[in-house]
């Protein structure tokens, strides 16, 4: 199943709703929809995705469409942006990949994006990359892609308690906390084909600040909850 959350993206959620049906006409879409003051919702099914709607913002729209997946039975579950940034055609390799891991990201930082990432951007992402590598203590690199593919039961070890407010990089470390096999992927990427995006420049500082903390806060709160995890005492209180 592929889940898309999308927000005032009516111009462009029709064609990467098209761009899936004609390539993988047998895989249901999912558009998760909240807040648009246009007519994502309308567009995306007229394309042929399903569509939820969810409460507001980015994370809680992919919960809502990752609980939907897994309820649905999917035997695999690929998210992606609904601004046409991620090439249909990524689909099938990522999905591919989890073959040798429980989730795939793609990644512009493998090899070229076939875009020019914006300076600051691009700082900012390695930055939070090199931080998050530190925390989940294996080489990350573009931990804000959006671009994911997931084995079911590694989704399901995740959804329960997924993040609700902001969900990139710390979604990350705490899968590779959880034992999860965490694996990277080239995949070219597009530039944002119009529409806005959710980070300004002052939003985007605020949010990779953010993002920093609670990475770090990951990699603490799931090495505690191993400490106090449930057969770790022996009874004998020594
Ligand atoms: N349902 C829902 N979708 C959202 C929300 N915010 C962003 N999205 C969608 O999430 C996807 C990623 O958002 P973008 O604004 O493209 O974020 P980005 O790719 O990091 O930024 P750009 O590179 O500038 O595009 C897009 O499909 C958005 O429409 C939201 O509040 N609700
Ligand atoms: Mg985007």
């Amino acid at each position: 199943m592929i889940v898309i959350p999308a927000r005032n993206e009516a111009p462009r959620i029709g064609g990467v709703v098209a761009g899936l049906r004609a390539l993988y006409p047998d895989v249901p879409i999912v558009v998760v929809e909240n807040g648009s003051a246009d007519r994502t919702a309308h567009e995306a099914a007229l394309a042929g995705a399903r569509v939820l709607h969810s409460a507001r913002g980015y994370a809680r729209a992919l919960r809502t469409g990752f609980i939907h997946a897994l309820r649905s039975g999917a035997p695999w579950i690929v998210q992606m942006d609904g601004d046409g940034q991620h090439p249909p055609a990524s689909v099938a390799p990522l999905r591919e990949a989890l073959a040798t891991a429980d989730l795939v990201v793609g990644s512009r930082f493998v090899a070229e994006p076939g875009y020019a990432v914006p300076t600051d951007r691009r700082v900012a992402i390695h930055a939070l990359g090199r931080w998050a590598s530190v925390c989940a203590g294996q080489p990350l690199r573009d931990v804000t892609s959006g671009y994911r593919a997931w084995r079911p039961d590694a989704l399901a070890m995740m959804v329960a308690d997924y993040p609700e407010d902001v969900a990139d990089a710390n979604v990350l470390v705490r899968a590779v906390k959880r034992g999860l096999v965490v694996r990277e992927m080239a995949v070219p990427m597009a530039e944002r084909s119009g529409g806005v995006s959710m980070h300004t420049p002052a939003s985007g500082f605020r949010f990779a600040l953010r993002m920093a903390v609670l990475t770090g806060w990951e990699a603490v709160r799931e090495q505690q909850s191993v400490r106090i995890a449930p057969g770790s005492f022996d009874g004998s209180g020594a």
